[in-house]
Protein backbone atom coordinates (compact mmCIF):
# COMPACT_ATOMS: atom_id res chain seq x y z
CA UNK A 1 0.00 0.00 0.00
CA UNK A 2 1.68 3.23 -1.23
CA UNK A 3 2.19 5.67 1.76
CA UNK A 4 -0.54 8.65 1.42
CA UNK A 5 1.78 11.81 1.11
CA UNK A 6 0.82 15.06 2.83
CA UNK A 7 2.47 17.11 -0.08
CA UNK A 8 1.63 16.75 -3.79
CA UNK A 9 5.00 14.56 -5.04
CA UNK A 10 4.84 16.76 -8.40
CA UNK A 11 6.20 19.62 -5.96
CA UNK A 12 9.18 17.46 -5.04
CA UNK A 13 9.59 16.38 -8.33
CA UNK A 14 9.79 19.51 -9.88
CA UNK A 15 12.25 21.03 -6.86
CA UNK A 16 14.78 18.22 -7.65
CA UNK A 17 14.59 18.38 -11.40
CA UNK A 18 15.51 22.00 -11.25
CA UNK A 19 18.33 21.39 -8.95
CA UNK A 20 19.55 17.74 -10.27
CA UNK A 21 22.66 18.98 -12.34
CA UNK A 22 23.94 20.90 -9.51
CA UNK A 23 23.36 18.45 -7.48
CA UNK A 24 25.04 15.95 -9.68
CA UNK A 25 28.18 18.00 -10.57
CA UNK A 26 28.58 18.60 -6.16
CA UNK A 27 28.68 15.19 -5.80
CA UNK A 28 31.17 14.08 -8.77
CA UNK A 29 33.69 16.76 -7.44
CA UNK A 30 33.15 15.13 -3.63
CA UNK A 31 33.36 11.49 -5.26
CA UNK A 32 37.09 12.35 -6.78
CA UNK A 33 38.21 14.20 -3.41
CA UNK A 34 37.21 11.19 -1.64
CA UNK A 35 38.90 9.15 -3.75
CA UNK A 36 42.36 10.88 -3.37
CA UNK A 37 41.48 10.00 0.31
CA UNK A 38 40.44 6.54 -0.26
CA UNK A 39 37.18 6.79 0.71
CA UNK A 40 34.08 5.53 -1.33
CA UNK A 41 31.43 7.82 -1.79
CA UNK A 42 28.82 5.44 -2.85
CA UNK A 43 29.41 3.62 0.42
CA UNK A 44 28.81 6.71 2.45
CA UNK A 45 25.91 7.99 0.60
CA UNK A 46 24.28 4.03 1.17
CA UNK A 47 24.98 4.48 4.84
CA UNK A 48 23.10 7.78 5.20
CA UNK A 49 20.57 7.05 3.26
CA UNK A 50 19.81 3.84 6.31
CA UNK A 51 19.99 6.87 8.58
CA UNK A 52 17.08 7.20 11.07
CA UNK A 53 16.14 9.29 13.57
CA UNK A 54 12.81 9.28 15.60
CA UNK A 55 10.77 12.66 15.70
CA UNK A 56 9.06 13.71 18.92
CA UNK A 57 5.39 13.99 19.20
CA UNK A 58 5.39 16.87 21.50
CA UNK A 59 8.11 18.29 18.97
CA UNK A 60 5.65 19.56 16.14
CA UNK A 61 3.64 21.92 18.20
CA UNK A 62 5.23 24.96 19.42
CA UNK A 63 7.33 24.46 22.61
CA UNK A 64 7.13 27.34 25.60
CA UNK A 65 9.19 28.87 28.35
CA UNK A 66 7.73 29.13 31.62
CA UNK A 67 7.39 32.95 30.66
CA UNK A 68 5.31 32.27 27.45
CA UNK A 69 4.40 30.27 24.52
CA UNK A 70 3.59 31.66 21.19
CA UNK A 71 1.75 29.50 19.02
CA UNK A 72 2.04 29.04 15.36
CA UNK A 73 -0.74 29.44 13.38
CA UNK A 74 -2.08 25.96 11.89
CA UNK A 75 0.08 23.75 14.58
CA UNK A 76 -1.49 20.35 15.23
CA UNK A 77 -4.01 20.32 17.69
CA UNK A 78 -4.49 16.78 18.33
CA UNK A 79 -2.12 13.22 17.99
CA UNK A 80 -3.39 12.68 14.73
CA UNK A 81 -2.60 16.41 13.18
CA UNK A 82 0.64 15.66 14.53
CA UNK A 83 1.11 12.19 12.81
CA UNK A 84 0.32 14.35 9.42
CA UNK A 85 3.23 17.01 10.20
CA UNK A 86 5.20 13.82 10.96
CA UNK A 87 4.32 12.85 7.65
CA UNK A 88 5.21 15.86 6.26
CA UNK A 89 8.78 15.82 7.83
CA UNK A 90 9.17 12.17 6.71
CA UNK A 91 8.11 12.37 3.08
CA UNK A 92 10.31 15.91 2.43
CA UNK A 93 13.70 14.51 4.77
CA UNK A 94 13.10 10.79 4.16
CA UNK A 95 15.05 9.99 7.18
CA UNK A 96 12.41 10.50 10.28
CA UNK A 97 10.37 7.33 9.60
CA UNK A 98 9.18 6.36 13.45
CA UNK A 99 7.45 9.07 16.18
CA UNK A 100 8.21 8.72 19.81
CA UNK A 101 4.99 9.20 21.84
CA UNK A 102 4.17 10.46 24.97
CA UNK A 103 1.55 9.69 27.19
CA UNK A 104 -0.48 11.54 28.33
CA UNK A 105 -0.39 14.05 26.11
CA UNK A 106 -0.66 11.50 22.56
CA UNK A 107 -3.88 9.65 24.61
CA UNK A 108 -6.38 8.40 22.24
CA UNK A 109 -9.22 5.77 22.90
CA UNK A 110 -8.04 3.35 19.99
CA UNK A 111 -3.92 3.38 20.27
CA UNK A 112 -4.33 0.06 16.93
CA UNK A 113 -6.55 2.68 15.21
CA UNK A 114 -3.51 5.79 15.99
CA UNK A 115 -1.11 2.87 14.92
CA UNK A 116 -2.94 2.30 11.42
CA UNK A 117 -3.55 6.23 11.04
CA UNK A 118 0.80 6.43 11.45
CA UNK A 119 0.59 3.17 9.02
CA UNK A 120 -1.40 4.92 6.48
CA UNK A 121 1.61 7.30 6.19
CA UNK A 122 4.31 5.09 6.33
CA UNK A 123 5.10 5.98 9.57
CA UNK A 124 5.49 4.17 12.78
CA UNK A 125 5.92 4.37 16.55
CA UNK A 126 9.24 4.25 18.68
CA UNK A 127 9.70 4.55 22.21
CA UNK A 128 6.78 5.31 24.60
CA UNK A 129 7.73 8.43 27.12
CA UNK A 130 5.76 7.72 30.58
CA UNK A 131 4.81 11.05 32.03
CA UNK A 132 5.50 11.33 36.06
CA UNK A 133 6.23 14.95 36.13
CA UNK A 134 3.00 16.59 35.87
CA UNK A 135 0.08 16.35 37.75
CA UNK A 136 -3.77 14.96 36.43
CA UNK A 137 -6.79 15.96 37.99
CA UNK A 138 -8.23 13.50 40.18
CA UNK A 139 -4.76 11.83 40.64
CA UNK A 140 -2.56 12.28 43.81
CA UNK A 141 0.42 14.90 43.16
CA UNK A 142 3.78 14.59 41.57
CA UNK A 143 5.35 17.84 43.51
CA UNK A 144 7.32 15.64 45.90
CA UNK A 145 8.38 13.07 42.99
CA UNK A 146 6.80 9.89 41.64
CA UNK A 147 8.87 6.55 41.50
CA UNK A 148 11.16 8.03 44.69
CA UNK A 149 8.39 9.59 46.75
CA UNK A 150 8.16 9.09 50.44
CA UNK A 151 4.50 8.28 49.86
CA UNK A 152 3.96 4.14 48.50
CA UNK A 153 0.59 5.49 46.83
CA UNK A 154 1.93 8.25 44.92
CA UNK A 155 5.21 5.46 43.89
CA UNK A 156 2.30 2.86 42.65
CA UNK A 157 1.01 5.04 40.71
CA UNK A 158 3.78 6.34 39.26
CA UNK A 159 4.56 2.64 38.63
CA UNK A 160 0.72 1.85 37.05
CA UNK A 161 1.66 4.97 34.66
CA UNK A 162 4.75 3.04 33.44
CA UNK A 163 2.41 0.01 33.01
CA UNK A 164 0.37 0.83 31.42
CA UNK A 165 2.86 2.73 29.04
CA UNK A 166 3.90 -0.43 28.32
CA UNK A 167 0.99 -1.47 26.95
CA UNK A 168 0.03 1.21 24.64
CA UNK A 169 3.38 0.80 23.49
CA UNK A 170 2.70 -2.96 22.58
CA UNK A 171 -0.75 -1.79 20.76
CA UNK A 172 1.28 1.01 18.99
CA UNK A 173 4.33 -1.13 18.14
CA UNK A 174 6.67 0.39 20.17
CA UNK A 175 9.88 -1.71 21.35
CA UNK A 176 11.29 0.70 24.15
CA UNK A 177 9.73 2.57 27.11
CA UNK A 178 11.63 6.15 28.00
CA UNK A 179 11.68 6.49 31.83
CA UNK A 180 12.48 10.62 32.75
CA UNK A 181 11.67 11.23 36.34
CA UNK A 182 11.94 15.10 37.40
CA UNK A 183 12.47 13.79 41.40
CA UNK A 184 14.10 15.79 43.14
CA UNK A 185 14.78 18.34 46.15
CA UNK A 186 15.26 22.09 46.35
CA UNK A 187 16.50 22.30 49.45
CA UNK A 188 20.26 20.84 51.22
CA UNK A 189 18.47 18.21 53.84
CA UNK A 190 14.71 17.88 52.19
CA UNK A 191 15.87 14.60 50.75
CA UNK A 192 17.32 11.40 52.15
CA UNK A 193 19.24 10.87 49.02
CA UNK A 194 20.09 7.05 49.58
CA UNK A 195 16.39 6.62 50.19
CA UNK A 196 15.33 8.53 47.31
CA UNK A 197 17.41 6.41 45.02
CA UNK A 198 16.48 2.96 46.99
CA UNK A 199 13.14 3.77 46.80
CA UNK A 200 13.37 4.52 42.85
CA UNK A 201 15.70 1.02 42.01
CA UNK A 202 12.32 -0.79 44.16
CA UNK A 203 9.80 1.06 41.74
CA UNK A 204 11.64 0.44 38.72
CA UNK A 205 12.06 -3.20 39.41
CA UNK A 206 8.29 -3.61 39.10
CA UNK A 207 8.71 -1.31 35.98
CA UNK A 208 11.34 -3.52 34.54
CA UNK A 209 9.64 -6.57 35.15
CA UNK A 210 6.86 -6.04 33.08
CA UNK A 211 8.98 -5.21 29.98
CA UNK A 212 8.37 -7.22 27.04
CA UNK A 213 10.78 -9.48 25.10
CA UNK A 214 12.52 -7.72 23.04
CA UNK A 215 12.16 -4.94 24.34
CA UNK A 216 14.26 -1.91 26.58
CA UNK A 217 13.67 0.32 28.85
CA UNK A 218 15.71 3.51 28.63
CA UNK A 219 16.71 5.25 31.89
CA UNK A 220 17.47 9.05 30.63
CA UNK A 221 19.30 11.21 33.33
CA UNK A 222 19.24 15.08 33.93
CA UNK A 223 21.52 17.31 36.10
CA UNK A 224 18.78 19.60 37.35
CA UNK A 225 15.18 20.82 36.07
CA UNK A 226 12.39 20.64 37.77
CA UNK A 227 14.51 20.03 40.94
CA UNK A 228 16.94 22.72 41.64
CA UNK A 229 19.35 21.35 44.63
CA UNK A 230 19.31 17.84 43.56
CA UNK A 231 18.11 15.37 41.38
CA UNK A 232 17.54 11.48 42.07
CA UNK A 233 18.94 10.44 38.17
CA UNK A 234 21.07 13.20 37.92
CA UNK A 235 23.94 12.10 35.92
CA UNK A 236 25.11 9.26 33.50
CA UNK A 237 26.98 7.67 36.15
CA UNK A 238 23.76 6.59 38.60
CA UNK A 239 21.92 5.71 35.19
CA UNK A 240 24.83 3.03 34.44
CA UNK A 241 24.38 1.84 38.03
CA UNK A 242 20.88 1.56 38.29
CA UNK A 243 20.70 -0.23 35.04
CA UNK A 244 23.30 -2.57 35.53
CA UNK A 245 21.19 -3.41 38.78
CA UNK A 246 18.06 -3.89 37.21
CA UNK A 247 18.76 -5.66 34.34
CA UNK A 248 20.33 -6.50 30.62
CA UNK A 249 17.47 -5.02 29.09
CA UNK A 250 17.62 -1.57 31.18
CA UNK A 251 20.02 1.14 29.24
CA UNK A 252 20.99 4.97 29.40
CA UNK A 253 19.45 7.64 27.24
CA UNK A 254 21.53 10.52 27.27
CA UNK A 255 19.77 13.60 25.98
CA UNK A 256 22.21 15.90 25.30
CA UNK A 257 20.92 19.18 27.02
CA UNK A 258 20.58 16.98 30.52
CA UNK A 259 24.45 17.66 31.65
CA UNK A 260 26.87 20.63 33.04
CA UNK A 261 27.67 23.03 30.58
CA UNK A 262 31.17 21.93 30.50
CA UNK A 263 30.25 18.07 30.26
CA UNK A 264 32.82 16.19 28.09
CA UNK A 265 29.27 14.12 26.47
CA UNK A 266 31.52 12.56 23.48
CA UNK A 267 33.49 10.34 26.83
CA UNK A 268 30.31 9.10 28.58
CA UNK A 269 28.81 8.19 25.20
CA UNK A 270 31.86 6.11 24.64
CA UNK A 271 31.67 4.24 28.11
CA UNK A 272 28.32 3.54 28.01
CA UNK A 273 29.34 2.05 24.54
CA UNK A 274 32.18 0.22 25.98
CA UNK A 275 29.89 -1.18 28.96
CA UNK A 276 27.15 -1.97 25.98
CA UNK A 277 24.57 0.12 28.30
CA UNK A 278 24.09 2.36 25.57
CA UNK A 279 20.43 2.57 25.05
CA UNK A 280 20.26 5.81 22.66
CA UNK A 281 19.72 9.57 22.40
CA UNK A 282 17.49 12.75 22.38
CA UNK A 283 19.26 15.37 20.43
CA UNK A 284 19.02 18.86 20.47
CA UNK A 285 21.29 21.62 21.35
CA UNK A 286 21.59 23.80 23.96
CA UNK A 287 24.22 27.02 25.60
CA UNK A 288 23.12 26.95 29.00
CA UNK A 289 20.39 24.49 30.60
CA UNK A 290 18.19 21.92 28.77
CA UNK A 291 17.61 24.79 26.35
CA UNK A 292 15.99 21.82 23.62
CA UNK A 293 17.69 24.30 21.08
CA UNK A 294 17.40 22.91 17.37
CA UNK A 295 20.03 19.90 16.74
CA UNK A 296 23.35 21.54 15.66
CA UNK A 297 22.68 25.32 15.54
CA UNK A 298 24.86 26.00 18.67
CA UNK A 299 27.35 23.68 18.37
CA UNK A 300 27.55 20.97 15.81
CA UNK A 301 31.14 19.93 16.42
CA UNK A 302 29.77 18.39 19.80
CA UNK A 303 27.29 16.21 17.55
CA UNK A 304 30.45 15.42 15.25
CA UNK A 305 32.51 14.20 18.32
CA UNK A 306 29.83 12.33 19.46
CA UNK A 307 29.31 10.78 16.18
CA UNK A 308 33.27 10.01 15.99
CA UNK A 309 32.61 7.67 18.90
CA UNK A 310 29.69 5.62 17.20
CA UNK A 311 31.21 5.48 14.10
CA UNK A 312 34.11 3.87 15.59
CA UNK A 313 31.66 1.45 17.50
CA UNK A 314 29.66 0.84 14.14
CA UNK A 315 32.70 0.15 11.86
CA UNK A 316 34.77 -2.02 14.93
CA UNK A 317 31.27 -3.95 15.58
CA UNK A 318 31.17 -2.99 18.68
CA UNK A 319 28.74 -5.75 21.19
CA UNK A 320 25.49 -4.76 21.87
CA UNK A 321 25.73 -0.92 19.96
CA UNK A 322 21.96 -0.65 18.82
CA UNK A 323 21.59 3.25 20.43
CA UNK A 324 17.87 4.58 19.49
CA UNK A 325 18.08 7.73 17.74
CA UNK A 326 15.61 10.43 18.81
CA UNK A 327 15.18 14.30 18.67
CA UNK A 328 13.85 15.72 22.07
CA UNK A 329 13.38 19.77 21.08
CA UNK A 330 11.39 22.69 21.70
CA UNK A 331 10.81 24.93 19.00
CA UNK A 332 9.52 28.78 20.62
CA UNK A 333 10.33 31.09 17.25
CA UNK A 334 10.89 28.44 14.41
CA UNK A 335 8.29 26.97 12.37
CA UNK A 336 8.40 22.70 14.23
CA UNK A 337 8.33 21.14 10.80
CA UNK A 338 11.64 23.24 9.53
CA UNK A 339 13.09 22.74 12.58
CA UNK A 340 13.03 19.37 12.63
CA UNK A 341 14.03 18.60 9.01
CA UNK A 342 16.61 21.15 9.61
CA UNK A 343 17.74 18.94 12.68
CA UNK A 344 17.90 15.66 10.91
CA UNK A 345 19.82 16.87 8.57
CA UNK A 346 22.26 18.37 11.02
CA UNK A 347 22.33 14.34 12.47
CA UNK A 348 22.79 13.07 8.72
CA UNK A 349 25.71 15.76 8.28
CA UNK A 350 27.85 14.42 12.11
CA UNK A 351 27.44 11.08 10.82
CA UNK A 352 28.73 11.70 7.28
CA UNK A 353 31.56 13.87 8.80
CA UNK A 354 32.53 10.95 11.12
CA UNK A 355 32.42 8.54 8.05
CA UNK A 356 35.20 10.79 6.78
CA UNK A 357 37.21 10.45 9.75
CA UNK A 358 40.72 8.39 8.59
CA UNK A 359 40.26 5.81 11.13
CA UNK A 360 43.87 4.31 10.75
CA UNK A 361 45.63 7.97 10.69
CA UNK A 362 43.97 8.62 13.85
CA UNK A 363 44.71 5.46 15.37
CA UNK A 364 48.46 5.43 14.58
CA UNK A 365 48.42 8.97 15.59
CA UNK A 366 47.12 8.20 19.10
CA UNK A 367 49.06 4.93 19.86
CA UNK A 368 51.98 7.32 18.87
CA UNK A 369 50.78 10.42 20.72
CA UNK A 370 50.99 12.85 18.23
CA UNK A 371 48.29 14.71 19.61
CA UNK A 372 48.18 17.59 17.09
CA UNK A 373 48.09 14.96 14.52
CA UNK A 374 45.12 13.43 15.79
CA UNK A 375 43.58 16.66 16.49
CA UNK A 376 44.08 17.53 13.08
CA UNK A 377 42.34 14.21 11.60
CA UNK A 378 39.39 14.94 13.26
CA UNK A 379 39.41 18.59 11.93
CA UNK A 380 39.78 17.82 8.40
CA UNK A 381 36.86 15.25 8.51
CA UNK A 382 34.39 17.80 10.07
CA UNK A 383 35.56 20.84 7.52
CA UNK A 384 34.43 17.98 4.84
CA UNK A 385 31.32 20.04 2.73
CA UNK A 386 28.92 16.98 2.77
CA UNK A 387 25.74 18.52 1.75
CA UNK A 388 25.95 16.75 -1.59
CA UNK A 389 26.50 13.40 -0.31
CA UNK A 390 23.04 14.16 2.16
CA UNK A 391 20.99 15.56 -1.04
CA UNK A 392 21.81 12.54 -3.00
CA UNK A 393 21.17 10.47 0.34
CA UNK A 394 17.82 11.68 0.39
CA UNK A 395 16.96 12.14 -3.04
CA UNK A 396 17.69 8.62 -3.42
CA UNK A 397 15.44 7.64 -0.55
CA UNK A 398 12.86 10.16 -2.70
CA UNK A 399 12.64 12.98 -0.90
CA UNK A 400 13.27 17.10 -1.84
CA UNK A 401 16.79 18.07 -2.44
CA UNK A 402 15.51 20.68 -0.17
CA UNK A 403 12.86 19.63 1.94
CA UNK A 404 12.61 23.23 3.81
CA UNK A 405 12.36 24.88 0.26
CA UNK A 406 9.89 22.66 -0.88
CA UNK A 407 7.79 23.09 2.56
CA UNK A 408 7.34 26.62 2.03
CA UNK A 409 6.70 26.37 -1.62
CA UNK A 410 3.91 23.90 -0.79
CA UNK A 411 2.28 26.37 1.84
CA UNK A 412 1.93 23.40 4.03
CA UNK A 413 1.70 25.67 6.81
CA UNK A 414 -0.71 28.07 5.44
CA UNK A 415 -3.52 25.38 4.22
CA UNK A 416 -3.32 24.05 7.81
CA UNK A 417 -3.78 27.35 9.57
CA UNK A 418 -7.19 27.70 8.07
CA UNK A 419 -8.10 23.46 8.59
CA UNK A 420 -6.57 24.13 11.94
CA UNK A 421 -8.52 27.08 13.75
CA UNK A 422 -7.82 27.74 16.79
CA UNK A 423 -6.76 30.57 19.96
CA UNK A 424 -3.49 31.70 19.20
CA UNK A 425 -2.84 33.57 22.57
CA UNK A 426 0.45 32.90 23.99
CA UNK A 427 0.64 30.95 27.44
CA UNK A 428 3.64 29.34 29.01
CA UNK A 429 4.51 25.72 28.87
CA UNK A 430 4.82 22.52 26.71
CA UNK A 431 2.40 21.64 24.20
C1 LIG B 1 12.98 16.12 30.17
C2 LIG B 1 12.81 15.60 28.76
C3 LIG B 1 12.25 14.20 28.69
C4 LIG B 1 10.85 14.37 28.17
C5 LIG B 1 10.60 15.80 28.25
C6 LIG B 1 9.67 16.32 27.20
O1 LIG B 1 13.61 17.37 30.15
O2 LIG B 1 14.01 15.71 28.09
O3 LIG B 1 12.87 13.46 27.71
O4 LIG B 1 9.97 13.53 28.71
O5 LIG B 1 11.85 16.41 28.13
MN1 LIG C 1 14.67 14.21 26.69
Amino acid sequence: MTPRMPIDPELIAKHNARLQQDLAADYDHLGAVLARRGVDLEAVTARIQRFAVAIPSWGVGSGGTRFARFPVAGEPRNVFEKLEDCAVIQQLGRATPTVSPHIPWDRVDDFRELREFAHSYGMSFDAVNSNTFEDLPGQLSYKFGSLAHTDKAVREQAIAHNLECIEIGKQLGSRALTVWIGDGSNFPGQLNMTKALERYLESMRVIVAAIPDGWRAFIEHKLYEPALYSTVIADWGTSFICATQLGANVQCLVDLGHHAPTTNIEQIVSRLIQFQRLGGFHFNDSKYGDDDLDTGAVNPFQIFLVFNELVDAELRGAPGFAPAYMLDQSHNVTDPVESLMESAVALQRAYAQALMVDRAALNSAQESNDALMANRTLQSAVRMDVESAIKMARQRNGGAIDPVAVFRESRYRQCKASARPQDLTGKSGIV
